[in-house]
């Protein structure tokens, strides 16, 4: 049972923490939220400044009416369980995961391709990092008696739109594929899932469904919008089979940000240019830097280089005064890298291409 307050639904927020254009970038959806990246602290991005992506408002759920069905024909014993049920009867696992939505930096990917593109329309701020807590998908699925011929698990949603995504047996079933409760240490906001949501690492961002009520454990391939025409990559390179309009998203590219405003604005002295990378399921192994179009050099990569997580890293620069670029390309350790080019898909997914950051450097900051 959910309590989800529809009726007043109209009349509150969609999203229930402050969204200041200090620290958040707003696309002008009223659900999506960035992380701007010129404001980003630390490794693992504060809970009121995890980037928003959301299809209907932010359901008002209660624990202690809400629960987990776990069915379908591909398990042997249904089960329900309870808030407090998942916090005591599994072991509690917590990895540090970014999440990044397909759709990251699509209003570039327009300008890239000389068009507007329908759908949110995100600058650089669809990525985010959390330590997120909570019970392996694995456990839960084992407790309900899976069978050997499970295909597809399809975490099933709670808002309005009802969001679902299926995944394969094998990457539900992986070490880190989470029912998450907490969020860097905190019970979820109500934002971000609460009470559990999915977090599928390095998986796009649409899979890990928020404000979880069902697992649907089927033997055959689920077909559903979110992977038969959206979240599906749609173009000449992209041919159609049966159902599926393209080739579904699941895994993300090797994707990099600087921490500065865009254009940034800079002052003509010594100073470190920050950024972090993105692999997907894979590590970042190199990230090359280079100015005005000039020779690649090394960025240092500093702190965490997990799989599944961005990493950090810098460069000293002592810009002329003028219009400068910063080039970013990062590579991973299976040797995927950021093309120069990224082919047309009609809903300007995975945006990868070589970050090309406009800068301007000047001895007054308002320049
Ligand atoms: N139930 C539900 N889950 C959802 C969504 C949604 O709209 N409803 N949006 C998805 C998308 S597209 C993304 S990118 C991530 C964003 O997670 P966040 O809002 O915690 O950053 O949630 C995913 N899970
Ligand atoms: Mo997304």
């Amino acid at each position: 049972m959910t309590t989800t307050d529809t009726a007043a639904a109209g009349a509150l927020p969609g999203v229930v923490k402050p969204t200041s254009a200090e620290v958040m970038e707003d696309t002008g959806t009223g659900l999506d939220f960035g992380t701007r990246a010129d404001r980003m602290p630390g490794h693992l991005t504060p809970n009121d400044r995890f980037f928003v992506r959301s299809h209907s408002p932010t359901p008002r759920i209660d624990a202690e009416e809400w629960s987990l069905r776990i069915d379908g024909d591909a398990v042997g014993s249904p089960v329900t369980f309870g808030y407090d049920d998942l916090w005591r009867a599994f072991p509690l696992v917590s990895v540090t995961r970014t999440i990044e939505c397909a759709g990251n930096r699509r209003v570039l990917f327009g300008q890239q391709h000389g068009q507007r593109i329908a759908g949110t329309p995100w600058g650089r701020g669809a990525v985010s990092t959390a330590e997120w807590t909570g019970v392996r998908l694995r456990d839960l699925l084992e407790a309900a008696g899976v069978t050997a011929d499970a295909h597809d698990v399809m975490p099933v949603a709670l808002d309005e739109c009802g969001a679902r995504r299926p995944m394969p047996l094998d990457k539900a079933m992986a070490d880190d594929t989470l029912l998450a409760l907490a969020m860097n240490g905190e019970p979820l906001p109500p934002d971000h899932g609460f009470p559990a949501r999915v977090v599928v690492s390095g998986w796009l961002g649409a899979a890990s469904i928020k404000w979880v009520g069902r697992i649907e454990v089927s033997r055959r391939p689920i077909h559903v919008p979110w992977n038969t025409e959206d979240y599906v990559l749609i173009g000449p390179d992209h041919p159609a089979h049966g159902p599926v309009l393209g080739t579904p998203i699941n895994e993300l590219p090797v994707t990099s940000l600087v921490e500065l405003d865009w254009p940034a604005h800079l002052k003509p002295e010594p100073q470190l240019v920050r950024g972090r990378s993105f692999a997907g399921e894979q590590r970042i192994a190199s990230v090359a830097y280079s100015i005005d179009r000039g020779p690649w050099h090394e960025a240092r990569l500093t702190g965490s280089r997990e799989a599944g997580a961005w990493t950090r890293w810098h460069f000293d620069w002592h810009p002329a005064p003028g219009d400068h670029t910063i080039s970013i390309r990062a590579t991973d350790d299976t040797g995927r890298t950021q093309p120069s080019h990224v082919p047309w898909n009609r809903l300007g997914y995975l945006n990868n291409q070589i970050l090309e950051h406009p800068v301007r450097v000047a001895a007054e900051a308002s320049a």
